[in-house]
């Protein structure tokens, strides 16, 4: 069956109507296969869907996924109307199949879900323009808060100890000492870097356990293009990728925002001379992130802001590095080191925040104390 025949009889699975007239593939995330595919009705009436083959290797129990992407995406419609905003274009809207769930397991047991997909909009995997990754920054923020009084109990852990980066560590060291491709010799200066780092894994996890730092309902994947941007007023209206979303620390949002959007390159750029933290857009996203989020911090969380930015990029930086020790079973990888390069840009972007870490502060202080 290819993807468009595929399409066509989850359609039916999921009640919409018409023929299936187009396919694209959405290549942006590394875990889940996504597809945007437009349906026509009999008269004429087009409307697009995304639908999504959940990757089953990272996500063991859709039942519990969905059950938590139901109850995130009904609290944030009752905000947002309370807002008199736009549930449509706000937050996604999943469809049921036939059955009653949000999902559908097919015959080769893998299973699928379909949302509507949102027109009007775009999302960007770089950004240069400072208000852009500001506004994206409010987003966050705004999801944060809409999220606040929110039951973390009510949520399954989908993924366990997911910014756990003493266990990501672990791991790293599991990944070494196995060393299941063969591939070990080939990064030495990466593992020595990685290695160098230890203690700063457990920093923030040991403050949660110390009551230090409080849980909150987190989004815990904050990458650029994980927010759909408004084509009209390009403000950040719709956050996405609601997989994640669980207890656990506003300090890794914030951070994985600034590690994806605030590097001067891809996460997979090659050369890594091209990497490097840019300053003014770590500014805009700290400015526009407090500018939502800031009142319900503690002290203690915005002081880490500029911390949690080194710490979830090198969090980041290992799980690459494990994954391509292992043998690439995790991230969707397009050729053989492609782990392996985006660790490196992982690191160096960790280098160069570690020379600019007080300028970081500094920004960070004077941000706080403008809101
Ligand atoms: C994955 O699905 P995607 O591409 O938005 C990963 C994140 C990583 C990110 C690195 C469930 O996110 O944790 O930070 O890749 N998601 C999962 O780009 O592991
Ligand atoms: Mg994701």
């Amino acid at each position: 069956m290819d993807i468009k025949e595929k399409i066509m009889a989850l359609g039916e699975v999921f009640s919409i109507a018409g023929e299936c007239i187009s396919v694209s593939v959405i290549k942006s995330g590394h875990i889940n296969a996504t597809y945007k595919a437009v349906f026509r009705q009999n008269n004429g009436f087009e409307r697009a869907y995304l639908i999504q083959k959940i990757n089953s290797n990272v996500f063991k129990d859709s039942e519990k996924l969905m059950h938590n992407i139901v109850l995130v995406t009904t609290h944030l419609k009752e905000k947002i109307l309370i807002e008199h905003g736009d549930i449509n274009r706000e937050t996604l809207n999943f469809l049921q199949a036939q059955n009653g769930k949000f999902y559908f397991t097919d015959e080769n047991g893998e299973d699928w879900r379909v949302c509507y997909y949102i027109d009007g909009i775009y999302s960007c995997d770089t950004i240069t323009d400072g208000e852009i990754f500001k506004s994206s920054g409010r987003a966050f923020g705004e999801f944060q808060k809409k999220l606040a009084d929110f039951p973390g109990e009510a949520l399954y852990e989908t993924i366990p100890d997911f910014h756990d980066t003493g266990k990501r560590f672990a791991a790293l060291l599991e990944a070494i000492e196995k060393n299941l491709s063969g591939r070990r010799d080939r990064c030495g200066p990466e593992i020595e870097f990685a290695l160098a780092r230890e203690k700063d894994c457990t920093v923030l996890t040991d403050m949660i356990k110390k009551k230090e730092l409080p849980l909150r309902v987190t989004h815990n994947d904050t990458k650029l293009n994980n927010i759909l941007f408004d084509a009209r007023t390009n403000e950040g209206i719709c956050i996405v990728d609601l997989d994640t979303v669980m207890p656990g620390l506003s300090l890794y949002d914030f951070g994985d925002s600034i590690r994806f959007g605030a590097n001067t390159a891809a996460e997979d750029e090659k050369d890594i001379s091209k990497v490097s933290l840019d300053i003014d857009l770590y500014k805009a996203y700290t400015e526009g992130y407090l500018s939502t989020a800031g009142n319900s911090l503690t002290v203690k969380e915005a002081s880490l802001l500029p911390f949690s930015a080194r710490l979830i990029t090198f969090e980041c930086g290992i799980r690459f590095l494990t994954d391509y020790l292992n043998g690439d079973t995790y991230f969707k990888t397009e050729y053989a080191e492609h782990n392996l390069v985006r660790c490196r840009t992982q690191f160096a972007l960790v280098a160069d925040m570690e020379k600019k870490y007080d300028e970081m502060k500094r920004i960070n202080d004077a941000a706080i104390s403008s809101f």
